[in-house]
């Protein structure tokens, strides 16, 4: 029998080590699944989920939506961060007090305090979609972390090395996951397998990833 499949099992309420500056806080968010999602609904009444076209001409297989001074955003043109949602020509919508709550408790946890974000990335994925290995790299300011908060179906998180052809590690992220990381951690590769069918008691068939990030 081999051992090496249970190196790295998840845990529930624990912190997963990803690399030397990384983590997965198990269910960090799980107490507060309520507010989040209420929040969520509130955002997207101002700013909806839209399927964006990245520069090489594909429209992504997942929605996006942003909160915050600063939110992402894709186009023929590039990728970039404005303060203006380009699709109802107004700012996106504040950063909901829940979320700032939860990015306290994620860095305290994770020992990168004092991180004070400006842009919320909020990501929907329907069963089949993905999102193929990239590297956050639009912020400004790169020894900034990302908080990456998971909610809905579950997802298989690909967490990579600082080249594109590194192996990645298959991480679950569940339902109040919450991932942290930053410092020598921040520019590996990551993306996400496409989701299995399924469906969650609050979210139904869908899953809701938000990342917080210090854009400008
Ligand atoms: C996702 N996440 O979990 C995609 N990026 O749906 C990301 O692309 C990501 O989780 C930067 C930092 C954390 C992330
Ligand atoms: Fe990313």
């Amino acid at each position: 029998m081999t051992l090496d499949l249970f190196d790295n099992p998840p845990q529930t309420g624990g912190r997963q080590v990803l690399g030397p500056q990384s983590c997965v806080l198990r269910g960090l968010a799980l107490p507060m699944e309520h507010v989040l999602v209420e929040a969520i609904a509130s955002i997207e009444r101002v700013s909806p989920f839209r399927h964006m076209v990245t520069p090489g001409g594909f429209t992504m297989s997942v929605a996006l939506s942003n909160c915050g001074d600063l939110g992402w955003t894709t186009d023929a043109s590039g990728y970039r961060y404005t303060s203006i949602d380009p699709l109802t020509q107004e700012p996106w919508p504040a950063m909901p007090a829940a979320f700032r709550q939860l990015v306290q408790e994620a860095t305290l946890a994770a020992g990168f305090e004092g991180f004070d974000p400006d842009a919320c990335l909020l990501n929907r994925y329907r069963p089949g979609a993905r999102m193929s290995l990239h590297q956050d790299k639009n912020e400004r300011d790169l020894t900034q972390p990302i908080v990456s908060v998971s909610l809905g179906i579950p997802a298989t998180f690909l967490f990579g090395g600082l080249r594109r052809k590194d192996p990645a590690q298959r991480v679950p992220l569940l339902h109040g996951d919450v991932v942290v990381w930053g410092g020598v951690d921040r520019m590996r590769y990551h993306g996400i397998v496409p989701l299995k069918e399924a469906a969650h008691p609050l979210l139904g068939a869908q899953r809701i990833n938000f990342t917080f990030r210090k854009a400008g």
